[in-house]
């Protein structure tokens, strides 16, 4: 089943169903990026070091499988801290939080671990030191999602105004002389962003903002792996959640190159219908998608037809990041 592609049994016709082998184009890098693998250990060592159960406000990452793996372990999963009782410990996802929020833990007496990935905890500094310098800030991001309502927060209300698409940029109205600043959400379309932005500077040339924009090196370099295989395959299934705002991105541009496009939490949801006609079919996974539902995908389509692997890489990822000091002890 693990053939490498080419390989001369490639050709071959499985002789019990009929069907022709499946060529599978298997994107790298995909799943857990550094800030993933760092908020689900905080979560793991924090309940080794305070017992079950430790709450974790919001879904740690926005994937059911690891959510319900915590779960098994000891984890309690809320939305709002005051569904925290007290004298628990709790994480803060790693989407990140508004400002109050660890101020209301911290004025409860609880104690608190920010599983924040430091790639997000970045932009909530450069919003504060924009908002400090007297610029208002556009912030590039999608209505709704837990980073942005994170991002948001951690500078008074009315300081920035959020931007979701090109149209947006065409709708804002400051004054000349207002002085702006842009950031943009971790997990956007690079695409998509490069046309906001570049849509800002005419727009406000004196605009300022970050030296490339703030979309994270997991969601560009999984973008650029699909971009790798999308122009192959007649399909490309992602493994990530539907609230996924990064592994939602990957459908989208594995579709614009030219692909049809599904977004799966596990291979149970793949309907065999979808492979009807397929010979070449692409498979990523989110930053928040394990590895082991790769594998599942890979098992599954393996009691359908002959699968070819094809690993596709195109770059190597070798980022790490530091537990919180709380942890290290
Ligand atoms: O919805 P997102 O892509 O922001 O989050 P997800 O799927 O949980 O991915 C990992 C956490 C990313 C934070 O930037
Ligand atoms: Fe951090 Fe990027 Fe992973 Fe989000 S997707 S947790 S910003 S590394």
């Amino acid at each position: 089943m693990n053939a490498s592609f080419p390989d001369s049994a490639a050709a071959a016709t499985l002789p019990e169903t009929g069907l022709p082998p499946l060529h599978l184009l298997i994107a790298a890098p995909r799943g857990f990026c550094a800030g993933v693998d760092r908020a689900i250990e905080i979560v793991e060592r924090a309940i080794e070091r305070y017992g079950a159960p430790v709450y974790v406000r919001h879904e740690i990452v926005h994937n059911r499988f690891v959510v319900d793996t915590l779960k098994a372990k000891g984890a309690v999963f809320v939305e709002e801290l005051d569904e925290v009782p007290d004298g628990k410990p709790v994480v803060f996802s790693a989407h990140g939080v508004p400002k109050v929020v660890p101020m209301a833990a911290t004025e409860r007496g609880l104690d608190w671990l920010d599983a924040t990935c430091p790639l997000v905890s970045k932009v909530h500094r450069q919003a504060e030191r924009k908002v400090e310098a007297g610029r208002h800030i556009l912030f590039v991001g999608h209505k709704g999602h837990p980073e942005v309502i994170g991002t948001m927060g951690q500078v008074p209300e009315g300081a920035m105004t959020l931007v979701e698409t090109v149209e947006d940029v065409a709708r804002l109205d400051f004054p000349a002389d207002q002085r702006l600043a842009f950031l943009t959400q971790t997990t956007l379309s690079v695409d998509d962003t490069a046309e906001i932005i570049a849509a800002l500077k005419a727009r406000f040339p004196s605009i300022v903002g970050p030296r490339a924009e703030d979309i994270c090196y997991a969601t560009s370099n999984r973008q650029a792996a699909v971009k790798a295989i999308a122009p192959r395959c007649q399909l490309v299934l992602v493994i990530g959640a539907p609230n996924s705002s990064n592994s939602l991105r990957l459908v989208e541009v594995a579709e614009r190159e030219g692909s049809k496009a599904r977004l799966i939490q596990r291979a149970t949801e793949i309907d065999p219908a979808w492979l009807e006609g397929v010979t070449s079919l692409g498979l990523t996974a989110g930053a928040s998608a394990p590895e082991v539902l790769v594998r599942e995908v890979v098992a599954k389509l393996g009691t359908w037809r002959q699968v070819h692997e094809e690993p596709v890489t195109t770059t190597e990822e070798h980022m790490v990041f530091k537990l919180p000091r709380q942890l290290m002890s």
